[in-house]
């Protein structure tokens, strides 16, 4: 694995790094709130739920900035805001840009002796489609930056749901949105797979020492995992799936229950990347070691408004990708290569 550049480098990195113990159980969990009343998301909202476990793992000395969508736009509204932290918005695709930047001035200011030399989180957060779609460039960017200490997270409600749920490149195949309704002509109108955004992320940054993926449902993996980021050094990145009540089309009261069936099914697979080494955790460790059967992703899908339009041979193929990503894949769920066997060499 490469070295960093100087002793220095590392001894600055080093220096202005927040030292975290890990929650072991809900009675761990800190009390004290930074994300609060005064955001308009909807009932059920899972991203939002998102927002509060983040800053409430990172604690009060953090910098919180956010790039346009539903998390910038509910949580601010003219005059309130849910966010006790310091908090700026940022253009929809410049989560990255935000975040170094950010990073910069604060290690510069800190050099000069401007302000106090002390642990400050930075997290960037951004949507499937300012991070997976648009802000992707800046994101990759950021993570070949390891002199800044920094988080991105991606919250995932696969759309873009704030300008009322156009489909993305993490849509679900089949899904039913604004730009790709299911009608006559054609029943599945979106027929592209989601993209794979950790596994593409940690095989092309060397230098980013962690990478993972979270869930509203798993809250204390997830804050957990906010910790790690933010203590390890360099450049991180967290990807999260999270339930949408109105782009998903369900009841809001099923929000917890969706986001744990996506990971029962393992179309949704929870792992982490720390310092290049991979490891899986909570069910689809479970799965992944032949602990815990996969549940059929007709149980999760079938569930929500979004597929309502899936007939047989829609949720066969469905679950025959999903079998793929599982029995196939290199490394099950994470990376796309499968092994050249003897029949595909002739
Ligand atoms: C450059 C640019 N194009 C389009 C918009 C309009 N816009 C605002 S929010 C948004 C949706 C963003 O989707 P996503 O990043 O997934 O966040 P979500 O709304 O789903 O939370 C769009 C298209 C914009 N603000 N800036
Ligand atoms: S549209 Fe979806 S992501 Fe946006 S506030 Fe509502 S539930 Fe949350
Ligand atoms: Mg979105």
């Amino acid at each position: 694995m490469p070295e960093p550049i100087t002793k220095d480098e590392v001894a600055e990195v080093r220096e202005t790094l927040q030292k975290f113990v890990p929650i072991k159980g809900v009675r761990q969990v800190p009390l004290e709130e930074f994300f609060t009343s005064g955001h308009r998301t909807c009932q059920g909202c899972e991203s939002s739920v998102i927002m509060k476990l983040m800053v409430k793992a990172a604690g009060a000395r953090t910098i919180v900035l956010g790039s346009t969508g539903c998390m910038y736009v509910a949580n601010t509204t003219y005059y309130s805001t849910s966010w006790v932290t310091p908090w700026m918005h940022t253009q929809l695709g410049s989560a990255g840009s935000a975040a170094m930047g950010t990073a910069a001035g604060l290690k510069a200011l800190m050099r000069k002796g401007k302000i106090k030399k002390e642990p400050i989180n930075v997290i960037a957060f951004c949507g499937d489609g300012g991070g997976a779609d648009m802000g992707l460039s800046a994101i990759s960017a950021a993570l070949t930056h390891r002199d800044y200490n920094l988080l991105i997270l991606l919250y995932d409600n696969e759309s873009y749901a704030n300008t009322d749920i156009q489909v993305s490149s993490l849509s679900p195949w089949g899904a039913c949105t604004s730009f790709s309704p299911s009608g006559k002509a054609k029943r599945i109108m979106h027929n592209r797979w989601k993209k794979n955004v950790v596994g593409m992320l940690a095989a092309g940054h060397t230098e980013c020492k962690y990478l993972a993926t979270g869930n509203a449902s798993d809250a204390i993996d997830l804050m957990n995992k906010v910790r790690k980021a933010l203590s390890i050094g360099g450049p991180t990145f967290i990807h999260t799936l999270d339930p949408c009540t109105k782009g998903w089309d369900y009841d809001p009261m099923f929000s917890h229950e969706l986001g744990k069936l996506a990971i029962e099914t393992g179309i949704w697979v929870q792992y982490e990347v720390e310092n290049h080494k991979l490891r899986m955790n909570g069910i689809s460790k479970n799965i992944a070691e032949g602990r815990t059967p996969r549940k059929p992703v007709k149980e999760y899908l079938l569930k929500q408004g979004r597929f309502n339009h899936f007939i047989d041979e829609d949720f066969a193929y469905f679950q025959k990708k999903v079998d793929e990503q599982w029995e196939q894949w290199w490394l099950p769920g994470v990376i796309p290569f499968a092994k050249e066997t003897e029949a595909v060499k002739k």
